[in-house]
């Protein structure tokens, strides 16, 4: 059985796995430009974040209804028990579908409905982290917040993610702030395929509380020694950095030197459906193609709780 761990860099359509896609675009009255699941699996093939994001914004236009999102936050949820996930915090990109005329009621009441049982059916307790596009302009985030203030029962954190470089964190100050004054909490992805300096931004502007990737730290000493001083969380992700060619392959990848720098290093899995596994495979690539051992292993698990949104009690409850 797979240690259990908590997920807390996942996005929920990121887990659009090819043969849903297929069930929904029929039961929509859609015609995918590709003949079947093996066809489409062949495109899954990245050279960039980009060329990724291209397939993810157009795969996903199959989800159009409450029930689409239900379904495929229930497959993941069953999937995640299978990897030893016992608690989840979940991104979801709610522009990428308010810009194709879905509502935000229709996104989030339909993975709510998938949430809500969660705990009864899977043991997994879980809830929402909502993204702004950081390739959007910062206006149209501000509105997405005020949109998503009926659902904050569902939602404990904001998040910043697609396309990076040329799109800083300081563009989402204003934002950033307004959550906080709501009492969300605050993570952002920095450090992927952008400089060390985007980190310190989402530290310094957006009151980051963990940075999403991080790899990039490692240019910046001084940035290191402050990850290390103030155990702000990395959710780094493994399969993702190799498929996207942030890091040429997995024996080079740099979370072992993460780990010997004393930071908080958490192991996930992005966009699993897209990167060839769930977070236990990723756990597992790490023991088969860095060496690690069992030891190192449980602290990563250990992390993933550590650095959970989840009040103290339940955590030590978990660890
Ligand atoms: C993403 Cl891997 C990654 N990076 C940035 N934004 C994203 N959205 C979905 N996956
Ligand atoms: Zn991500």
């Amino acid at each position: 059985m797979p240690i259990p761990k908590a997920e807390l860099h996942l996005h929920i359509e990121g887990t659009l796995e090819p043969e849903l896609a297929f069930t929904l675009a029929h039961r929509n009255g859609l015609t995918l430009p590709y003949t079947d699941v093996q066809d489409l699996r062949r495109a899954y093939s990245f050279t960039d974040l980009q060329s990724f994001l291209d397939l993810y914004y157009s795969l996903m236009d199959v989800l159009r209804t409450e029930a689409d999102f239900t379904d495929l936050a229930n497959a993941y949820l069953a999937r995640a028990a299978t990897q030893g996930v016992r608690h989840a915090e979940i991104f979801f990109d709610p522009q990428a579908h308010t810009s194709r005329g879905l509502s935000m009621d229709t996104v989030v009441n339909g993975l709510a409905a998938a949430l809500d049982t969660s705990q009864d059916t899977h043991g997994i307790s879980t809830t929402l982290i909502l993204c702004f596009l950081r390739d959007r302009p910062a206006a149209e985030a501000l509105d997405t917040l005020h949109q998503a203030r009926p659902h904050l029962e569902h939602i404990s954190a904001v998040g910043l993610d697609s396309a990076e470089v040329g799109n800083p964190p300081e563009n989402f100050t204003e934002v950033f702030t307004a959550a906080r004054d709501l009492g969300l909490h605050r993570v952002a992805h920095a450090g992927e395929e952008g400089p060390a300096s985007y980190i310190w931004q989402a530290l310094d502007l957006l009151g980051a509380q963990r940075i999403d990737h991080g790899i990039r730290c490692l240019d910046d000493t001084d940035l290191v020694a402050h990850l290390a001083t103030t155990q702000i969380p990395l959710t780094v992700c493994p399969l993702s950095n190799v498929r996207l060619r942030a890091v040429p392959d997995l024996a080079q990848h740099p979370l072992p030197a993460l780990m010997d720098a004393g930071l908080l290093v958490t192991v996930n899995s992005d966009d699993p459906s897209y990167f060839g596994g769930y977070v236990h495979d990723n756990f597992q690539a790490l023991h088969t193609h860095l060496g690690l051992n069992g030891d190192q292993l449980r602290q990563l698990a250990r992390n993933s709780f550590t650095a959970s949104f989840l009040p103290p009690r339940r955590k030590a409850q978990l660890i």
